[in-house]
């Protein structure tokens, strides 16, 4: 009988979710970067072997939601958490011991596997003692990384494939387009920016060559446009060469991208808007 679940990465903001998720995929399915909050909506990534599927999905950071985009993430972060079969509970090796899981989410799924991150960044001899099932791992060195799967495979539980063998993700290309915007938008822009733009792909045509991609750069207010224009336009035309470098590596196919920006007047609090970008809010906060 062959082994299928879903295994869901969770802990606390800029833990290396994502990274993780790459490093155990094998692919750049998921964007990073050195500030808290960059993943929205859950990643899905396939690791697909003869006898096992494992059906990755890394949200969110969880913490306590201060504005409804961040009850949209919470709200999407705990219902992976709950729809697992196995939670990865991320925390970084520096920051050890990790709270309880939960004191996090709750009520706790059937089997979870505590992974401490980022273990190249520890000198051996100030490392923690760990308990038995708790593993160290680093997406950098590749530490523990073996260690871990071989832990999450004997955690499957037995079932068929719900994904053909060959596929790395489960979402659009649209999806993964707009993110891979979303992630030269982190790394273009400082303080709070990056929290204020959300993408919206309005454009993809496939059948032409270069592929075309129409991406819409939205953010809250009149004053944040020219910064990310930038002088000159210097800003965007940045943020489009990484991105479209990016969406080009991942599509294997060359890309033009067209990216607009615009306001969407105050968008993290607007219901509809949340639920549009796929964060639909929690019922009791929706009104
Ligand atoms: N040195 C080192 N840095 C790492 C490792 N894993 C992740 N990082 C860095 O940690 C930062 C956060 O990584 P992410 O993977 O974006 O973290 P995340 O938990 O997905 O963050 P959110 O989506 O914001 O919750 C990035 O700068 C990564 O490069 C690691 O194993 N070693
Ligand atoms: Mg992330």
């Amino acid at each position: 009988m062959p082994r299928c679940g879903i295994v869901t990465l969770a802990g606390p903001p800029n833990a290396g979710k994502s990274t993780l998720l790459n490093a155990l995929v094998g692919e750049p399915l998921a964007i990073v970067s050195h500030k808290p909050q960059t993943t929205r909506v859950p990643v899905r990534g396939l690791l697909t072997d003869a006898e096992t599927q494992i059906v990755f999905v890394d949200p969110a950071g969880l913490m306590d939601p201060a504005y409804p985009l961040q009850k949209g993430m919470r709200r999407a972060a705990l219902e992976a958490v709950h729809d697992a079969d196995v939670v990865v509970h991320v925390h970084p090796l520096a920051e050890a011991p990790a709270p309880r899981l939960e004191d996090l989410v709750g009520r706790l799924p059937a089997k979870v596997l505590l992974a401490y991150t980022k273990a190249d960044v520890v000198p051996p001899e100030t490392r923690p003692a760990l308990a038995p099932g708790e593993l160290a791992v680093s997406a950098e060195s590749g530490e523990g990384i073996a260690e871990l799967l071989a832990a999450i495979r004997g955690a499957l539980p037995e079932g068929p494939f719900l994904y053909d063998a060959d596929d790395v993700g489960t979402q659009p290309l649209r999806f993964f387009a707009a993110e891979f915007v979303r992630e030269a938008v982190y790394a273009a822009l400082e303080e709070e920016l990056p929290y204020a733009v959300a993408v919206e792909i309005d454009e993809f045509r496939e059948a032409e060559d270069p592929v075309y991609i129409r991406a819409v750069l939205a953010v809250e207010r009149d004053s944040q446009k020219p910064i990310v224009l930038g002088k000159g336009g210097r800003t965007i035309r940045a943020i489009g060469t990484a991105a479209r470098e990016r969406i080009a590596a991942f599509l294997e196919r060359r890309v033009y991208l067209d990216l607009w920006v615009t306001v969407w007047p105050r968008w993290r609090r607007d219901p509809a808007v949340l639920a549009r970008l796929g964060l639909p809010l929690p019922p009791e906060s929706q009104r």
